[in-house]
Formats: structure tokens, C-alpha cells, sequence
């Protein structure tokens, strides 16, 4: 880990996990992926720069709901979040822009805010790093800890020392699979004391033509974000994928209530990973899974929370429940996890 030295310049102190051990973990992860008999690439290596910024253009695409929704259910909700938070860290989990959580910071007002130390946690630096320094304009008094470091292997590096809330907006727990998401959960329950809330975000189950719309916007947007990640493992493993030569797909698979997107090929390739040693041949038609976009029903999500020994201590939605922002509690601290 490495901490910086100039926290008293930069106005926040900013923890590094990612540093020694990014490129050993891309290697892996591409490598296990590319191998497998169904190709894949984890979604969490969409987020570089360039990535990080794209999806901030899906968040005010038309098509692209989930953003605006939750924004609307949050305006509702803050106060009463807030009111049932004295004071503490306010942990935010894939923080990206970290725009959402100014309508909580406005909620705890100015007395409120000098008891809270925010906590932003991603995977990607500049994002993280970018709008923290656009969030201590706006808060110059606001004590900001940002750690750079991944939701699933990095829980246990979060202080935990003080009354927690924990947020994960946006919807990116249906990004982790049923197993992956159900083992997240029990894992910030691992760091929850008694009072401490998680509130998180579901994109709830909507008819079809409008979750595939969310995701094969009309500007080309998501098929950019979607084509990015070839780009980040050019960049990171000295390999020459043409991005231009796949295809951005997406569509609902009712089954097993998700959104999936892939990436196809328009021909017979064959790609270097020259950091790899690896000759990846892909035939016309191959695809390569980027990312799953789970979407819940509020019977699988109280199933999902309650694995995860939580328990609901509120629901908020918006009139068509196309969203949902939940707070959970821990069920009993005596239960193993
Ligand atoms: N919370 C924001 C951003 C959602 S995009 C919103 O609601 O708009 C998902 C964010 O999670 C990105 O910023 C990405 O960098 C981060 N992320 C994805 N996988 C991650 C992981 N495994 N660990 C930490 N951050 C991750
Ligand atoms: C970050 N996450 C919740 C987004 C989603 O909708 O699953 C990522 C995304 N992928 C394509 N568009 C948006």
C-alpha cells in the first residue's frame, strides 16, 4: 500500500492497494478469462481513464434510466437516511464521479458534515482521485480518505473504527454474479457493527425493449464503453486487439435475469498478448462476455440480503420501481459469516 506523503497540500489523504499488485492480478484475471471455453474479461477492467469517463456519458444518456431514477429516489430519501446518521465514516464502494453523494452531504447540512469522514473506494485512480478534488471544492471542510482498491479483494483495508454507513450506488452489485454478489455482501457484513447500514442500489426487472435500449443506446455509447476494455488490455499487456473489428451486443437474458454484453468478432482474427505469450485465433462470430447487469425482483434481491445475514431496514423506490435504494442492517452480530 502506499499513503500520500502530501495530504496537507492536496487537502485528503489517499491509500493505494492497487499499486504492487494490478499488474499480476490483469495477467491473471485476462489470462484465466481469454483461456476459458467461454471467453470473458471481468467488467471491473472497463474502468480506466478513458472508460471511467464514457461511463459518465452513459449516466445522462436518454435511453440510460438507472442513473436518473436513482437520483430522483435519493432526493426523497436522503434526509431520512441522514437523520438516522450520527455521525461517522460514510464509506462509498465504486465510488466513480461521486456525484450521488452530495445529495447526502447537503442532507447532513454544515454541522453534520464536520462529523463525517468520507471515504471513496474504486478500483480506478483517476476517477477516484478526479472527483475528489472536484468534491473538496464544493466541501473544503469535509475530512476525504480516498482508497484506491478493489470492493472484493480489499474490504478488510477500510477503517473501522467509527460508526459506518456504507454506500454502493449505481446498481453495481449487479455487476457480481449471484455467488460473487451474496459473498460481497457477507463480507461488508464482516465490517458492520450494530447501527452501522449498508444502502445500496438495484436496478429492478422491467420489460426487455427497455433494459436492451438502456444498453444499446442510439449515440453508441455503451458499444464504445463495451469496446474500451480491448483498448485497456492493448495497453496493459502489450496485445493488439482492433477494437473497430468487434461487434457491441447486448441483450436481456429473462432467464437469468440479466443484461448481458459481449463483444463479437466480424471476422477470423489472431491476436498477440505479447505480456501473455499468448496467440489468442478467434473465429467470425466468437464472442468475449464483458459484463453482466443483474436485475432484481425485490423477492430475489430479500433472498440475496438475507444469504448475506442483512437484514431490510428500508425500502425506497420510485412510483414505476424501476430502481431501488435499500438500507440494511446487520441480522445479529453473533451470526457467522
Ligand atoms: N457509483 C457510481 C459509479 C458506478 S460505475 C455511480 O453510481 O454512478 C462502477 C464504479 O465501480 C466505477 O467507478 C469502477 O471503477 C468501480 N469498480 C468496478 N469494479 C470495482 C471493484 N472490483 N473494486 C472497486 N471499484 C470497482
Ligand atoms: C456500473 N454498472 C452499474 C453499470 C450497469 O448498468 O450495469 C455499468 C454499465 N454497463 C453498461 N452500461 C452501464
Amino acid at each position: 500500500m502506499t499513503n500520500n506523503p502530501n495530504s496537507a497540500n492536496t487537502g485528503y489523504e489517499l491509500q493505494n492497494y492497487l499499486e504492487d499488485t494490478f499488474r499480476q492480478e490483469i495477467k491473471r484475471d485476462v489470462l484465466n478469462g481469454l483461456t476459458s471455453t467461454n471467453k470473458y474479461i471481468p467488467s471491473k477492467y472497463f474502468y480506466d481513464e478513458k472508460g471511467s469517463r464514457i461511463f459518465d456519458e452513459i449516466c445522462h444518456l436518454p435511453e440510460y434510466y438507472p442513473t436518473r431514477t436513482e437520483l430522483s429516489i435519493l432526493k426523497n430519501a436522503a434526509e431520512g437516511i441522514m437523520a438516522n446518521f450520527q455521525g461517522g465514516d460514510m464509506i462509498e464502494l465504486g465510488s466513480g464521479a461521486n456525484r450521488k453523494i452530495r445529495m447526502l452531504l447537503d442532507a447532513a447540512g454544515p454541522s453534520g458534515q464536520s462529523s463525517i469522514r468520507y471515504i471513496p473506494v474504486d478500483v480506478s485512480m483517476t476517477a477516484l482521485t478526479g472527483a475528489v478534488e472536484e468534491l473538496i471544492g464544493i466541501y473544503p471542510d469535509l475530512e476525504v480518505l480516498g482508497i484506491v482498491a478493489d470492493f472484493i479483494h480489499h474490504i478488510n483495508v477500510i477503517p473501522n473504527s467509527r460508526p459506518k454507513l456504507i454506500i454502493f450506488f449505481g446498481g453495481t452489485i449487479g455487476n457480481l454474479n449471484e455467488e460473487e454478489s451474496i459473498s460481497f455482501l457477507r463480507s461488508v457484513r464482516g465490517i458492520m457493527h450494530t447501527g452501522d447500514r449498508l444502502l445500496f442500489g438495484l436496478d429492478m426487472i422491467k420489460p426487455k425493449e427497455m433494459l436492451e435500449a438502456a444498453y444499446n443506446d442510439s449515440q453508441g455509447t455503451t458499444a464504445k464503453f463495451n469496446r474500451n476494455i480491448l483498448s485497456v488490455i492493448n495497453r496493459e499487456l502489450n496485445a493488439n486487439f482492433s477494437s473497430s473489428l468487434f461487434d457491441h451486443v447486448a441483450f436481456f437474458n429473462r432467464e437469468r435475469e440479466r443484461v448481458e454484453m459481449h463483444l463479437k468478432t466480424r471476422k477470423n482474427m489472431s491476436v498477440e498478448i505479447n505480456d501473455l505469450d499468448l496467440t489468442l485465433k478467434l473465429k467470425e462470430g466468437d464472442t468475449i462476455h464483458t459484463e453482466i447487469c443483474r436485475k432484481f425482483s425485490r423477492e430475489s434481491a430479500g433472498k440475496m440480503i438475507s444469504e448475506a445475514g442483512l437484514t431490510v431496514a428500508k425500502w425506497h423506490t420510485d412510483p414505476k420501481e424501476w430502481f431501488s435504494l435499500v438500507e440494511v442492517g446487520t441480522l445479529n452480530n453473533n451470526v457467522p459469516v
